[in-house]
Protein backbone atom coordinates (compact mmCIF):
# COMPACT_ATOMS: atom_id res chain seq x y z
CA UNK A 1 0.00 0.00 0.00
CA UNK A 2 1.53 2.81 -1.49
CA UNK A 3 0.22 6.12 0.77
CA UNK A 4 0.23 8.90 -1.49
CA UNK A 5 -1.77 11.71 0.77
CA UNK A 6 -2.72 11.77 4.05
CA UNK A 7 -5.53 14.84 5.38
CA UNK A 8 -5.94 15.44 9.11
CA UNK A 9 -9.07 17.01 10.13
CA UNK A 10 -10.43 18.19 13.24
CA UNK A 11 -14.18 18.03 13.21
CA UNK A 12 -16.46 19.79 16.14
CA UNK A 13 -19.60 17.49 16.89
CA UNK A 14 -22.03 18.30 19.45
CA UNK A 15 -23.19 15.78 21.42
CA UNK A 16 -26.75 15.61 22.76
CA UNK A 17 -26.49 15.86 26.05
CA UNK A 18 -23.08 16.75 28.11
CA UNK A 19 -21.23 13.57 29.47
CA UNK A 20 -20.42 13.44 32.64
CA UNK A 21 -17.52 10.65 34.29
CA UNK A 22 -15.76 11.05 37.52
CA UNK A 23 -13.10 13.29 35.50
CA UNK A 24 -15.02 15.80 34.36
CA UNK A 25 -17.49 16.97 31.62
CA UNK A 26 -17.47 16.45 27.73
CA UNK A 27 -19.65 19.16 26.52
CA UNK A 28 -18.47 18.88 22.66
CA UNK A 29 -16.28 16.68 20.53
CA UNK A 30 -13.59 18.20 18.80
CA UNK A 31 -12.34 14.80 16.78
CA UNK A 32 -8.93 14.18 14.62
CA UNK A 33 -9.64 12.11 11.53
CA UNK A 34 -7.56 11.17 9.12
CA UNK A 35 -7.67 10.01 5.53
CA UNK A 36 -5.11 7.87 3.21
CA UNK A 37 -4.95 7.69 -0.12
CA UNK A 38 -3.80 5.09 -2.45
CA UNK A 39 -4.60 3.87 -5.95
CA UNK A 40 -8.24 5.86 -6.11
CA UNK A 41 -9.19 4.63 -2.67
CA UNK A 42 -9.66 6.56 0.78
CA UNK A 43 -9.20 4.63 3.92
CA UNK A 44 -10.38 6.28 7.08
CA UNK A 45 -9.85 6.54 11.02
CA UNK A 46 -10.79 8.63 14.00
CA UNK A 47 -8.73 9.16 16.98
CA UNK A 48 -10.17 8.95 20.35
CA UNK A 49 -8.14 11.57 21.82
CA UNK A 50 -9.73 14.04 24.53
CA UNK A 51 -9.72 17.83 25.15
CA UNK A 52 -7.48 17.36 28.20
CA UNK A 53 -5.60 14.59 29.39
CA UNK A 54 -7.86 13.27 32.27
CA UNK A 55 -9.11 9.70 30.57
CA UNK A 56 -5.64 8.97 29.21
CA UNK A 57 -2.25 10.93 29.09
CA UNK A 58 -3.10 11.95 25.27
CA UNK A 59 -4.93 14.87 23.93
CA UNK A 60 -6.32 16.18 20.75
CA UNK A 61 -3.18 17.91 20.19
CA UNK A 62 -0.41 15.28 21.76
CA UNK A 63 -1.98 13.18 19.09
CA UNK A 64 -1.89 15.46 16.33
CA UNK A 65 1.46 15.96 17.02
CA UNK A 66 2.18 12.47 17.13
CA UNK A 67 0.73 11.92 13.84
CA UNK A 68 2.08 14.87 11.52
CA UNK A 69 5.62 15.08 12.74
CA UNK A 70 6.57 11.01 13.32
CA UNK A 71 3.44 8.81 11.90
CA UNK A 72 2.69 10.18 8.52
CA UNK A 73 6.36 11.47 7.77
CA UNK A 74 7.61 7.29 8.42
CA UNK A 75 4.53 6.13 6.45
CA UNK A 76 5.60 8.23 3.43
CA UNK A 77 8.49 6.37 3.63
CA UNK A 78 7.51 2.71 4.34
CA UNK A 79 6.83 -0.80 2.34
CA UNK A 80 3.74 -1.37 4.15
CA UNK A 81 1.91 -4.57 2.69
CA UNK A 82 -0.87 -5.19 5.04
CA UNK A 83 -2.06 -2.85 8.00
CA UNK A 84 -0.30 -6.12 10.81
CA UNK A 85 2.70 -4.90 9.36
CA UNK A 86 2.50 -1.08 11.26
CA UNK A 87 3.00 -1.57 14.79
CA UNK A 88 6.52 -2.19 13.94
CA UNK A 89 7.00 0.58 12.52
CA UNK A 90 5.23 2.82 15.12
CA UNK A 91 6.59 0.54 17.66
CA UNK A 92 9.69 2.99 18.21
CA UNK A 93 7.08 5.23 19.84
CA UNK A 94 6.66 5.38 23.68
CA UNK A 95 2.93 5.41 24.60
CA UNK A 96 0.90 7.40 22.29
CA UNK A 97 -1.85 4.61 21.66
CA UNK A 98 -4.60 6.58 20.62
CA UNK A 99 -2.40 8.12 17.92
CA UNK A 100 -0.99 5.09 16.63
CA UNK A 101 -4.37 3.25 16.75
CA UNK A 102 -6.34 6.07 14.19
CA UNK A 103 -3.33 5.52 11.71
CA UNK A 104 -3.82 1.86 11.73
CA UNK A 105 -7.72 2.01 11.59
CA UNK A 106 -7.12 4.27 8.34
CA UNK A 107 -4.99 1.27 7.03
CA UNK A 108 -7.18 -1.28 7.52
CA UNK A 109 -10.02 0.42 6.14
CA UNK A 110 -7.35 1.39 2.86
CA UNK A 111 -6.41 -2.71 3.10
CA UNK A 112 -10.21 -3.56 2.95
CA UNK A 113 -11.20 -1.69 0.40
CA UNK A 114 -8.13 -2.59 -1.78
CA UNK A 115 -8.83 -6.29 -1.06
CA UNK A 116 -12.66 -6.00 -1.54
CA UNK A 117 -13.08 -7.30 2.45
CA UNK A 118 -14.44 -6.14 5.17
CA UNK A 119 -12.93 -5.37 8.46
CA UNK A 120 -15.33 -8.04 9.83
CA UNK A 121 -13.72 -10.56 7.40
CA UNK A 122 -10.44 -9.26 8.14
CA UNK A 123 -10.39 -9.98 11.34
CA UNK A 124 -12.23 -12.96 11.43
CA UNK A 125 -15.00 -11.66 13.11
CA UNK A 126 -18.22 -14.41 13.64
CA UNK A 127 -21.63 -12.66 14.55
CA UNK A 128 -23.36 -10.70 12.33
CA UNK A 129 -25.50 -8.87 14.64
CA UNK A 130 -23.52 -7.59 18.30
CA UNK A 131 -25.12 -6.29 21.50
CA UNK A 132 -25.40 -3.08 22.12
CA UNK A 133 -25.29 -1.50 25.95
CA UNK A 134 -25.76 1.82 27.33
CA UNK A 135 -23.17 3.93 29.45
CA UNK A 136 -25.27 7.12 31.23
CA UNK A 137 -23.42 9.67 32.91
CA UNK A 138 -23.48 10.75 36.09
CA UNK A 139 -26.96 12.91 35.99
CA UNK A 140 -27.67 16.10 37.84
CA UNK A 141 -30.98 13.84 39.94
CA UNK A 142 -31.73 10.23 40.60
CA UNK A 143 -34.82 11.12 38.78
CA UNK A 144 -32.88 12.07 35.51
CA UNK A 145 -31.29 9.01 35.27
CA UNK A 146 -33.76 6.68 36.05
CA UNK A 147 -35.66 8.47 33.64
CA UNK A 148 -32.99 7.34 31.34
CA UNK A 149 -32.77 3.54 32.61
CA UNK A 150 -36.15 3.81 31.05
CA UNK A 151 -35.67 4.73 28.02
CA UNK A 152 -32.63 2.47 27.78
CA UNK A 153 -34.93 -0.37 28.64
CA UNK A 154 -37.45 0.41 26.44
CA UNK A 155 -35.10 0.43 23.85
CA UNK A 156 -33.48 -2.93 24.37
CA UNK A 157 -30.46 -1.94 25.47
CA UNK A 158 -29.16 -5.22 26.71
CA UNK A 159 -27.30 -3.83 29.51
CA UNK A 160 -27.28 -0.60 31.29
CA UNK A 161 -24.14 0.93 32.85
CA UNK A 162 -23.67 3.57 35.38
CA UNK A 163 -21.02 6.02 35.86
CA UNK A 164 -20.25 6.06 39.55
CA UNK A 165 -17.98 8.27 41.52
CA UNK A 166 -17.76 9.09 46.14
CA UNK A 167 -21.41 10.43 46.85
CA UNK A 168 -23.04 8.87 43.59
CA UNK A 169 -22.64 5.01 44.30
CA UNK A 170 -24.31 2.91 47.02
CA UNK A 171 -27.51 4.65 47.21
CA UNK A 172 -27.88 5.41 43.93
CA UNK A 173 -27.43 1.50 43.05
CA UNK A 174 -29.86 0.61 45.74
CA UNK A 175 -32.44 2.70 44.21
CA UNK A 176 -32.01 1.55 40.65
CA UNK A 177 -32.30 -2.15 41.66
CA UNK A 178 -35.49 -1.20 43.50
CA UNK A 179 -37.50 -0.32 40.58
CA UNK A 180 -35.31 -2.89 38.28
CA UNK A 181 -34.54 -6.12 40.13
CA UNK A 182 -33.51 -8.06 37.06
CA UNK A 183 -31.88 -5.35 34.85
CA UNK A 184 -28.43 -6.32 33.69
CA UNK A 185 -26.68 -3.12 35.43
CA UNK A 186 -23.24 -2.63 35.84
CA UNK A 187 -20.99 0.56 37.00
CA UNK A 188 -18.26 2.09 36.31
CA UNK A 189 -16.02 4.53 38.24
CA UNK A 190 -12.84 5.87 36.12
CA UNK A 191 -10.68 5.22 39.07
CA UNK A 192 -12.53 7.99 41.38
CA UNK A 193 -11.34 5.46 44.14
CA UNK A 194 -8.69 3.73 46.17
CA UNK A 195 -8.26 0.39 47.95
CA UNK A 196 -9.11 2.36 51.52
CA UNK A 197 -12.70 2.61 50.15
CA UNK A 198 -13.11 -1.03 49.58
CA UNK A 199 -16.20 -0.61 51.89
CA UNK A 200 -18.33 0.76 48.96
CA UNK A 201 -17.14 -1.93 46.97
CA UNK A 202 -18.27 -4.63 49.78
CA UNK A 203 -21.96 -2.83 50.11
CA UNK A 204 -22.21 -2.88 45.86
CA UNK A 205 -22.21 -6.68 46.09
CA UNK A 206 -25.22 -6.90 47.36
CA UNK A 207 -26.87 -5.70 43.85
CA UNK A 208 -26.04 -8.19 41.67
CA UNK A 209 -23.73 -5.56 39.00
CA UNK A 210 -22.30 -7.58 36.15
CA UNK A 211 -18.81 -6.02 36.83
CA UNK A 212 -17.48 -3.35 38.69
CA UNK A 213 -15.45 -1.21 35.72
CA UNK A 214 -11.84 0.44 36.70
CA UNK A 215 -12.47 1.57 40.66
CA UNK A 216 -8.85 2.27 41.38
CA UNK A 217 -6.12 4.19 39.67
CA UNK A 218 -5.33 2.62 36.49
CA UNK A 219 -1.44 1.97 37.60
CA UNK A 220 -2.48 -0.11 40.78
CA UNK A 221 -2.80 -3.41 39.53
CA UNK A 222 -1.95 -5.00 42.74
CA UNK A 223 -4.85 -3.08 44.70
CA UNK A 224 -7.21 -4.22 42.10
CA UNK A 225 -6.13 -8.14 42.63
CA UNK A 226 -6.59 -7.44 46.71
CA UNK A 227 -9.73 -6.26 46.06
CA UNK A 228 -11.09 -8.46 43.62
CA UNK A 229 -10.07 -11.34 46.51
CA UNK A 230 -12.33 -9.73 48.86
CA UNK A 231 -15.68 -9.09 47.02
CA UNK A 232 -17.58 -11.03 44.97
CA UNK A 233 -18.88 -8.51 41.69
CA UNK A 234 -16.10 -9.30 38.96
CA UNK A 235 -13.79 -6.34 38.38
CA UNK A 236 -13.21 -4.81 34.68
CA UNK A 237 -10.38 -2.85 33.91
CA UNK A 238 -10.23 -0.12 31.04
CA UNK A 239 -8.11 2.53 31.95
CA UNK A 240 -5.08 -0.09 33.56
CA UNK A 241 -5.22 -2.03 30.16
CA UNK A 242 -2.75 -0.28 27.46
CA UNK A 243 -1.31 -3.32 25.38
CA UNK A 244 -1.53 -7.27 25.29
CA UNK A 245 0.73 -7.16 28.10
CA UNK A 246 -0.86 -5.19 30.38
CA UNK A 247 -3.69 -7.40 30.14
CA UNK A 248 -1.28 -11.02 30.29
CA UNK A 249 -0.04 -9.12 33.74
CA UNK A 250 -3.69 -8.22 35.14
CA UNK A 251 -4.93 -11.59 34.71
CA UNK A 252 -2.14 -13.79 36.29
CA UNK A 253 -2.29 -11.69 38.88
CA UNK A 254 -5.84 -12.59 39.62
CA UNK A 255 -6.32 -7.98 39.45
CA UNK A 256 -9.03 -8.67 36.90
CA UNK A 257 -11.92 -11.09 35.53
CA UNK A 258 -13.12 -9.22 32.80
CA UNK A 259 -11.56 -7.10 30.19
CA UNK A 260 -13.07 -4.04 28.17
CA UNK A 261 -11.19 -3.64 24.97
CA UNK A 262 -10.88 -0.27 23.21
CA UNK A 263 -8.77 -1.36 20.46
CA UNK A 264 -7.66 2.75 20.69
CA UNK A 265 -6.92 2.89 24.08
CA UNK A 266 -4.62 -0.52 23.06
CA UNK A 267 -2.92 0.88 20.51
CA UNK A 268 -4.36 -0.70 17.59
CA UNK A 269 -6.52 -3.41 16.14
CA UNK A 270 -3.51 -5.74 15.56
CA UNK A 271 -3.00 -5.20 19.18
CA UNK A 272 -6.67 -5.92 19.91
CA UNK A 273 -6.30 -9.57 17.52
CA UNK A 274 -3.36 -10.72 20.45
CA UNK A 275 -5.91 -10.14 23.45
CA UNK A 276 -8.56 -11.68 21.28
CA UNK A 277 -5.65 -14.75 21.16
CA UNK A 278 -5.19 -14.57 24.62
CA UNK A 279 -8.68 -14.50 25.68
CA UNK A 280 -9.19 -17.17 23.73
CA UNK A 281 -6.28 -19.51 25.49
CA UNK A 282 -7.55 -18.22 29.39
CA UNK A 283 -10.94 -17.92 28.95
CA UNK A 284 -11.93 -14.54 30.17
CA UNK A 285 -14.72 -12.33 28.43
CA UNK A 286 -14.04 -9.03 26.51
CA UNK A 287 -16.79 -6.55 25.39
CA UNK A 288 -15.67 -3.44 23.57
CA UNK A 289 -15.81 0.06 24.98
CA UNK A 290 -16.38 3.23 23.60
CA UNK A 291 -15.39 6.66 23.37
CA UNK A 292 -18.39 8.64 22.57
CA UNK A 293 -16.98 7.93 18.88
CA UNK A 294 -18.83 9.19 15.78
CA UNK A 295 -19.43 6.72 12.96
CA UNK A 296 -15.47 6.10 11.66
CA UNK A 297 -14.77 4.76 15.05
CA UNK A 298 -17.83 3.19 16.15
CA UNK A 299 -18.43 1.22 12.07
CA UNK A 300 -14.79 -0.01 13.63
CA UNK A 301 -16.26 -0.91 17.23
CA UNK A 302 -18.69 -3.05 16.22
CA UNK A 303 -16.12 -5.13 13.41
CA UNK A 304 -14.08 -5.96 16.39
CA UNK A 305 -17.23 -7.01 18.72
CA UNK A 306 -18.29 -9.00 15.84
CA UNK A 307 -15.05 -11.78 17.30
CA UNK A 308 -15.98 -14.75 19.48
CA UNK A 309 -14.40 -13.40 22.52
CA UNK A 310 -16.37 -10.50 22.83
CA UNK A 311 -19.50 -12.29 24.55
CA UNK A 312 -20.45 -9.78 26.67
CA UNK A 313 -22.54 -6.55 25.59
CA UNK A 314 -20.42 -3.38 24.04
CA UNK A 315 -20.71 0.28 25.43
CA UNK A 316 -21.53 0.40 21.48
CA UNK A 317 -24.65 2.22 21.50
CA UNK A 318 -26.92 3.66 18.07
CA UNK A 319 -25.35 6.58 16.36
CA UNK A 320 -28.18 9.09 17.31
CA UNK A 321 -27.46 8.72 20.98
CA UNK A 322 -24.45 10.96 21.23
CA UNK A 323 -24.95 12.83 17.66
CA UNK A 324 -27.43 14.76 15.31
CA UNK A 325 -24.70 15.60 12.85
CA UNK A 326 -23.85 12.09 10.79
CA UNK A 327 -20.47 11.47 8.92
CA UNK A 328 -21.25 8.48 7.93
CA UNK A 329 -23.82 6.66 6.07
CA UNK A 330 -25.84 4.59 7.10
CA UNK A 331 -25.73 5.02 10.65
CA UNK A 332 -25.88 2.78 13.01
CA UNK A 333 -29.30 1.90 14.56
CA UNK A 334 -30.40 -0.12 17.26
CA UNK A 335 -31.95 -3.10 16.23
CA UNK A 336 -35.55 -3.83 17.84
CA UNK A 337 -33.45 -6.96 19.79
CA UNK A 338 -31.23 -4.44 20.91
CA UNK A 339 -28.34 -5.10 18.67
CA UNK A 340 -26.48 -3.51 16.05
CA UNK A 341 -25.95 -4.80 12.71
CA UNK A 342 -22.08 -5.69 11.64
CA UNK A 343 -21.33 -3.98 8.04
CA UNK A 344 -20.43 -6.16 5.59
CA UNK A 345 -19.17 -3.67 3.04
CA UNK A 346 -15.74 -3.12 2.23
CA UNK A 347 -13.44 -1.91 4.73
CA UNK A 348 -15.37 -0.30 7.88
CA UNK A 349 -18.81 -1.13 5.68
CA UNK A 350 -19.93 2.60 5.85
CA UNK A 351 -19.55 5.31 3.57
CA UNK A 352 -17.93 8.63 4.54
CA UNK A 353 -20.04 11.83 4.15
CA UNK A 354 -16.96 14.04 3.09
CA UNK A 355 -19.23 17.12 2.97
CA UNK A 356 -20.41 16.75 6.53
CA UNK A 357 -16.47 16.58 7.61
CA UNK A 358 -16.14 19.46 5.74
CA UNK A 359 -18.80 21.79 6.84
CA UNK A 360 -18.01 20.94 10.65
CA UNK A 361 -14.09 21.48 9.86
CA UNK A 362 -12.12 23.27 12.41
CA UNK A 363 -8.83 22.96 10.59
CA UNK A 364 -7.60 20.51 7.71
CA UNK A 365 -3.77 19.94 6.84
CA UNK A 366 -3.03 17.71 3.92
CA UNK A 367 0.83 15.79 3.93
O1 LIG B 1 -14.72 4.89 30.74
O2 LIG B 1 -15.73 3.78 29.29
C1 LIG B 1 -15.33 4.87 29.69
C2 LIG B 1 -16.59 7.70 27.45
C3 LIG B 1 -15.47 8.51 27.41
C4 LIG B 1 -14.36 8.15 28.13
C5 LIG B 1 -14.36 6.98 28.89
C6 LIG B 1 -15.46 6.15 28.92
C7 LIG B 1 -16.62 6.54 28.22
C8 LIG B 1 -17.88 5.80 28.24
C9 LIG B 1 -18.85 6.00 27.08
O3 LIG B 1 -18.24 5.10 29.15
C10 LIG B 1 -18.89 4.84 26.16
C11 LIG B 1 -19.58 5.17 24.85
O4 LIG B 1 -20.80 5.06 24.79
O5 LIG B 1 -18.91 5.56 23.88
MG1 LIG C 1 -14.57 2.86 31.43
Amino acid sequence: MNVEKATIYLVEMNLRHPFRTSFGVTQKRDILLISLHSEGFVGWGECVSEQGPWYSGETINSSKHIISDYIIPWLKDSQIEDPKQYPKMVNKIKGNQMAKACVEDALWDLYGKMNEKSLKELVNGEKKEIPAGISLGIQDSPEILLDKIKGAIERNYKRVKIKIEPGWDVEIIKLIRDFYPDLQLMVDANSAYRLKDKLIFHSLDRYDLMMIEQPLQYYDIIDHAKLQKEISTPICLDESIKSVDDARVAIEVDACKIINVKPSRIGGITETLKIHDLAKTIKIPLWCGGMLETGIGRAKNVAISSLSTFTLPNDISESSRYYTNFIIDPIFELNKNGTLTVPEKHGLGVEIKEEIIEKYKIMKESI
